[in-house]
């Protein structure tokens, strides 16, 4: 392997990685995976496999209105909600193989004293401004309506749900106070405003060492949506951020006179990563503080694209002002994946959601790993489909990766009992082919080192080509009687291309890594041990009986899914539908006669041309035959209505439409989404019955 390989390795004395911490008042889908969890724990794993000193952080992010909004609506307090999510996510984590050294929780006592006292520091300091101003309050609930509290329009994109802190339409952090006429949440009433105090951190103040430290420092490492998007906030001008709010859940303000007051949930998430480090040192018996203070210590920070301002902006501000801390060395933040064309969304169900996913495939969380890796929304964002899903899994994973595996184990114990053969004389194709294996390792760090996780798997998946295609091109089963010693050596080169992905794969698909392991009779190895070719997999070594990586998905499975999605996009449709029309006022029976009602039969029917609603009908009306245009074009087509009994009011003045004379009007029926549907008697009324 190349000096700058090895070299790599000595880079960092110790890495500390976080990843978001998911809000616990729901379960996590794919978009959380994808944009956060897979690519943080690929990197956790790798890092491992290299022999680094590791600590993969993670925890439930249990403060927020978001939460409170939840447990107001179940009835519930919100320690019952995050209890509730924080084990289920936890949970699911696990069993997906996201390989935490940490799972904590801001809820925790310890959180809260370490949220606290890095609160105190600043305010002892001097660090935070106090400030006292009006803020929307509800005064039939009697609460100040911080955040998710409060809705009206964006001032940017007119997004009628917007919150007090977020437009999620549009993105762009808000000021209660920026939204166009702002509501309640609680009571749907329009705010007052009521004169409050609260601290700040005046970010202003950090600007030049953000600029320095990101604008200059990080030009050429960080992701460019990463970088992008800081240098925009930079440029736009920073302004002091509020760091506390009036709510009762939280953590409580550490002042006096600061009584029903909490940090705001932004202050003190961030600081969950410190207090979840914290956690892990007592519970093992670990100095905590190198992986946050020492110069050595590679803090990396897993995020989602809306995070990227509180990771990149805000928190380091916090811990440069704090002033014992490292800042990131990078946060490589994911774009947004979307399913099956349209935007995940927690609300309207429109996910899939982890704990669903490892009940409906069991044994199947590295098919998922690989799928979202390879379709992650690195640079942009992307879509989940279930058709890929399988695509993925039939014709890469089990058609390459897993039948080459399956074929070497399977003829080295056809041939040898299981036993690896020796290596005899290599031609020109087998040096090519091992000079290739041993460039892999290296090939695939280089991808992980640079957050490149799409362009690493795919170097894997090269790997098992090389394998399929070195096997399938030099046929053993075809030469076996003739050529045994060649045989041999096909067969140990493919058993070490077959260890190598055992070794490699691990970071990506560690259930599948486990597997292999088990069938080739071996421990896990580390990254490094890749390098040389003739120590993998030893002449003489027993293999274990060869099982299946991959099993094929069939086209009903994941019709299933699809159907699943269907029926959630029609409740969505259903939710959508405004409520019922209010009643018009009463009228007289008089007025009702006035109007004379009659069956009448569709003779002819035409579009009205330029027009994409009318259509000009013609009807006998067994007193006479007349047209009439009628707004249905959207829903029937001519030749479907030809002959239909439908109702006429018979004496509506005629009115001239686009150039017709139009003479009665149609009955239609509409639901509340507007579609139309005729009315028909359910038995043959002559034409000219009376309806009354
Ligand atoms: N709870 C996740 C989100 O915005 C947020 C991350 C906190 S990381 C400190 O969806
Ligand atoms: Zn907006």
């Amino acid at each position: 392997m190349s000096e700058s390989f090895q070299k790599s390795k000595k880079e960092f004395r110790r890495y500390t990685v976080t990843s978001a911490l998911p809000y616990a008042n729901g379960p996590v889908h794919i978009g959380h995976l994808a944009g956060v969890y897979v690519p943080s724990d690929i990197y956790a794993r790798y890092l491992r496999s290299r022999g680094r000193d590791v600590l993969f952080i993670g925890g439930s992010d249990e403060h927020g209105v978001p939460i409170t909004i939840k447990a107001r609506k179940e009835n519930v307090t919100p320690q019952d909600v995050v209890d509730k999510y924080h084990y289920m996510i936890k949970d699911s984590f696990e069993k997906f193989g996201i390989s935490f050294d940490v799972y904590s929780r801001t809820s925790a006592a310890i959180h809260h004293e370490t949220a606290s006292t890095f609160f105190k520091k600043l305010f002892d300091e001097g660090k935070l401004q106090e400030k006292e101003n009006e803020q929307f309050y509800d005064e039939e609930n009697k609460q100040f309506l911080a955040d998710r509290y409060i809705t009206g329009t964006c001032p940017h994109c007119s997004y009628e749900k917007a919150y007090g802190d977020q437009c999620e339409n549009c993105g762009t952090s808000l000021s209660a106070t920026d939204l166009i006429n702002p509501k309640s949440v609680l009571s749907g009433n329009k705010p007052v405003m009521k004169r409050t105090k609260h601290w700040y951190l005046p970010l202003q103040d950090y600007e030049p060492m953000l600029r320095k430290w990101i604008l200059e420092g990080h030009k050429n490492d960080w992701k460019s949506n990463v970088y992008g998007q800081c240098k925009s906030w930079i440029d736009q001008g920073l302004q002091p951020r509020a760091v506390t709010r009036d709510l009762d859940w939280g953590v409580k303000v550490p002042l006096e006179g600061a009584e029903g007051k909490v940090l705001y949930v932004w202050f003190d998430a961030p600081i969950g990563y410190i207090s979840a480090t914290r956690e892990w040192g007592e519970e093992n018996n670990r100095e905590w503080e190198p992986y946050w203070k020492s110069k050595d210590s590679k803090l990396v920070h897993f995020i989602g694209k809306d995070n990227i301002v509180f990771h990149c902006i805000i928190f380091p501000s916090m811990l440069h002002a704090e002033g014992s801390y490292i800042l990131p060395d990078n946060v490589p933040a994911n774009e947004f994946l979307n399913l099956e064309g349209d935007k995940i969304s927690t609300s309207r169900n429109w996910a899939v959601w982890l704990h669903e996913y490892l009940e409906e495939f069991p044994g199947q969380q590295d098919v998922l790993r690989y799928v979202l890796c390879a379709a992650a929304p690195e640079t942009k964002d992307n879509d989940f489909t279930w058709k890929d899903f399988q695509a993925r899994n039939n014709s890469e994973l089990l058609a390459i990766y897993g039948n080459f595996v399956n074929r070497t184990l399977v003829l080295t114990h056809k041939y040898y009992d299981g036993k690896v053969p020796a290596r005899g004389q290599l031609t020109a194709t087998d040096k090519d082919t091992v000079s290739q294996i041993s460039r892999y390792p290296e090939i695939i760090a280089n991808s992980l080192e640079n957050y490149r996780f799409r362009e690493a798997l795919s170097e894997l998946m090269n790997l098992a080509r090389l394998g399929n295609k070195y096997l399938t091109d030099n046929e053993p089963w075809k030469i076996f009687k003739t050529s045994p010693e060649r045989v041999e050596t096909i067969m140990n080169i493919s058993l070490q291309i077959c260890t190598s992905l055992a070794i490699l794969s691990e970071p990506f698909l560690p259930f599948t890594a486990q597997k292999l392991n088990n069938m080739l009779g071996i421990e896990p190895m580390m990254w490094d041990d890749t390098g040389s070719i003739e120590n993998l997999m030893p002449e003489g070594h027993m293999i274990n009986k060869p099982g299946f990586l991959f099993s094929k998905i069939e086209d009903e499975t994941i019709q299933q899914q699809i159907d699943k999605l269907i029926n959630t996009r029609k409740l969505n449709e259903d939710k959508d539908i405004p409520e019922n029309e209010p009643f018009k006022k009463d009228i007289g029976f008089d007025d009702f006669l006035n109007m004379d009602l009659r069956i009448a039969t569709i003779t002819g029917a035409e579009k009205v041309a330029k027009t994409k609603k009318l259509l000009k009908l013609t009807l006998d009306t067994g007193n006479d035959t007349r047209t009439v245009v009628s707004g249905i074009a959207e829903f029937y087509q001519p030749d479907q209505i030809i002959g239909k009994q439908v109702v006429l009011l018979a004496n509506l003045q005629p009115k001239v439409i686009r150039g017709i004379e139009s003479h009665g009007m149609i009955l239609m029926a509409a639901n509340n989404k507007g579609e139309l549907a005729f009315l028909h008697p359910d038995k043959v009324i002559n034409n000219g019955g009376l309806i009354s």
